[in-house]
């Protein structure tokens, strides 16, 4: 199954969108000009870009569990106990029960999905996933016929997170997808980075990756799956629905009621570097658009 998507970047063609423009401008000057025949767009588009460093990704994190500020996660997260691991899959599937992470490894086909991602504050990073497909995990549980959304939970456990002992979030940290959402080939259970075990405080061992969606959407060290039958309620919608809804799509077009999202800070550009344009679902809209066919997107953010 792997590299059969077509928007599973490699390392080498990995393109954050500021660079994007860059060579879009320059392509598009120098045919203004006339100048640049076939051989001269492809040397353009062969432009190797490198995703965000280890260090950015690691240290300039959200993790509420272990505090608020972005780098306490970093700071705080190695307390928590990743193995041995085990992920509940229940509700509306052939093979409920529970799933060891050793378990879900031996049955996954582990590969890399650079993607772009954007949380919600407007800031993004570029990040070299290493995972599996949900919807094979999906598949292995087996979905039953009715089943209509998928709802995850995160790990609790006071004595190794220190930040929930702060009634920031009703703990445990709950969120959910759509089925056809879930299913979607982009959509991944990450377990590591830079072909490197996950750190805790990106997610260790397992977190979702939805790479169209706001940052949140994308819950870490997960232990419950369940499928069912209704939408599910999620961490930052009972916190705030009024600004954060289930959907939670990226779009430019869509502002936060206190800041707008057309706009967004790649971490790790510089303090001097350019505020980037914020793409539609992220830049994922050829691959995600049909899910939200005629679906009002200001009302379903
Ligand atoms: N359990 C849990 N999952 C979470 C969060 C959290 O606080 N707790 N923060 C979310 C937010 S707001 C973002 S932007 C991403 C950050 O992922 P990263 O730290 O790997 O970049 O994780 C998401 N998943
Ligand atoms: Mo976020």
């Amino acid at each position: 199954m792997a590299h059969r998507w077509k928007n599973n970047l490699t390392r080498a063609d990995a393109t954050p969108y500021e660079a994007f423009l860059n060579r879009r401008q320059l392509m598009g000057g120098a045919l203004g000009l006339g100048l640049v025949g076939a051989a001269g767009m492809a040397r353009a588009q062969a432009i190797p870009l490198e995703p965000n460093s280890y260090e950015d990704i690691t240290q300039y994190n959200n993790y509420y569990e272990f505090g608020t500020g972005k780098g306490d996660p970093a700071r705080n997260a190695h307390t928590l106990t990743t193995d041995p691991w085990t992920v509940v899959i229940d509700g509306m599937v052939d093979n409920p029960g529970d799933y060891s992470m050793a378990q879900i490894m031996e049955a996954m086909t582990i590969e890399e999905r650079i993607y772009r991602f954007r949380c919600v504050e407007a800031w993004s990073m570029v990040i070299p996933w290493n995972g599996f497909e949900l919807a094979d995990l999906l598949n292995l549980a087996g979905v039953q016929e009715g089943g209509k959304y998928v709802a995850f939970e995160t790990a609790l456990r006071p004595d190794e997170m220190p930040g929930v002992r702060f009634p920031v979030l009703d703990w445990p940290y709950v969120e959910g997808l759509r089925l056809d959402e879930a299913m979607h080939p982009l959509t991944i259970m990450a377990t590591g980075i830079y072909d490197k075990p996950i750190p805790n405080q990106n997610g260790a061992p397992m977190r979702l990756v939805v790479p169209w969606k706001y940052g949140f959407k994308s819950i870490k060290s997960i232990v419950r799956i369940t499928v069912t039958d209704q939408e599910p309620p999620t961490s930052w919608n009972k916190a705030n629905g009024r600004e954060y809804g289930f959907y939670s799509n990226v779009n430019p077009e869509v502002d936060h009621p206190r800041w707008s999202q057309a706009t967004e800070r790649a971490v790790g550009g510089g303090l001097f570097a350019k505020r980037q344009p914020t793409l539609m679902f992220n830049g994922y809209e050829t691959e995600v658009a049909s899910l939200y066919d005629g679906m009002d997107l200001r009302a379903n953010y």
